[in-house]
């Protein structure tokens, strides 16, 4: 039996997420979205490209939560998304009245649902839905650390002119400006990355990889990046559809892991047929210490403006 697969929101990333899931013939797609006739239009086009290949799955569009119902994954990017200059914080406010709207949908229509947020300002949005909803903190996580640590593992690929694939890496800590890669924690063939990109270069490799998302944002001048977003939350899917039990660096519910509490962060995680199965702790440095610590009260506090909108998060 396919898994039903529900996106909440039908656009950049939403359109790209329905097309991989199509390709991968992960599951049967439901796109769903307050514009119905992109949701429609877009599943409508997919579907018939599924001929031309033969891809065996079914897609609808719909602006119907009925439809959604008992989905086994749901992957939300209903939101907007930064016009240049904006930060994700800045998107805050519009986009949690947002997430709270569907987390009560999707309370009541698909309770056992895994949930991959992606809406940003990502840690706070995914910690707001996981409250507004009340599924299980290891049914919910937020898509932010696999793309910062492509990005990351991309530029260091450029630099060193290495396949990316021969490149292990992850980035910790919040989606923005105070994300953490983790020079120690990569490798190139094995070796580490230290002995092969002069400090100062990959100091300027980690400040863009901190400032990717502007990047990409300031080139278009519409929208923000979406193919990469979009590989990166079908990555988390598939590791869950398929128990796949992979390690990857999401946004994850803490309860005392790395001296965390009661707060979603990126750390490295094992994502199966259950969820999140296993938070892993990385021993970190002094310094990545710092950095994560300074991570995580960026989150802190921009959670402490989103209760500020909304006092219901406070409880
Ligand atoms: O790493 C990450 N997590 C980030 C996330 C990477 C890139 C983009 N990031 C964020 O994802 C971005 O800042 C936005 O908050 C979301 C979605 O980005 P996208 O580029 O897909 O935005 P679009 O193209 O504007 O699509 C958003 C859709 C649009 O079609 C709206 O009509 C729809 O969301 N929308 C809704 N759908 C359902 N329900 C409601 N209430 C709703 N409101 C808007």
């Amino acid at each position: 039996m396919r898994k039903k697969i529900t996106l909440i929101g039908a656009g950049q990333i939403g359109g790209t997420l329905a097309h991989l899931i199509t390709i991968k013939e992960l599951g049967d797609v439901v796109l769903f979205d307050v514009a119905e006739g992109v949701a429609k239009g877009k599943a409508l086009d997919i579907a018939q490209s599924t001929s031309i290949d033969g891809f065996d799955v079914s897609l609808i569009g719909t602006s119907n939560y009925e439809d959604t119902k008992n989905s086994d994954v749901i992957i939300i990017t209903a939101g907007i998304p930064r016009k240049p200059g904006m930060s994700r914080d800045d998107l805050l406010e519009t986009n949690l009245k947002i997430i709270k709207q569907v987390a009560e949908e999707i309370k009541k229509s698909s309770p056992n649902a895994f949930v991959i947020c992606i809406t940003n300002p990502l840690d706070v949005i995914v910690m707001a839905f996981q409250k507004y909803s009340g599924l299980p903190t290891n049914k919910v996580i937020g898509m932010a650390g696999i793309l910062d640590s492509s990005r990351f593992k991309y530029f260091i690929s450029q630099e060193l002119k290495v396949p990316v694939k021969s490149i292990e890496s992850l980035v910790l800590g919040g989606h923005g400006d105070t994300m953490v890669p983790m020079p120690k924690q990569t490798k190139v063939n094995g070796k580490p990355i230290n002995d092969l990109i002069q400090k100062e270069k990959l100091d300027l490799i980690i400040d863009r990889t901190r400032k990717g998302g502007a990047e990409i944002g300031k080139l278009l001048q519409k929208g923000s990046a979406f193919y990469a977003p979009a590989a990166s939350g079908i990555e988390m899917a598939e590791s869950y559809i398929k128990d796949l039990k992979k390690t990857l660096p999401c946004a994850t519910y803490l309860n005392g892991e790395y001296g965390v509490k009661n707060l979603y962060a990126g750390v490295p995680v094992v994502i199966g047929s259950k969820g999140v199965e296993k938070v892993i702790e990385l021993y970190l440095t002094k310094e990545e210490k710092i950095n994560f610590d300074l991570s995580i009260s960026a989150v802190k506090e921009l959670f402490q403006s989103a209760i500020k909108i909304d006092s219901d998060l406070g409880k």
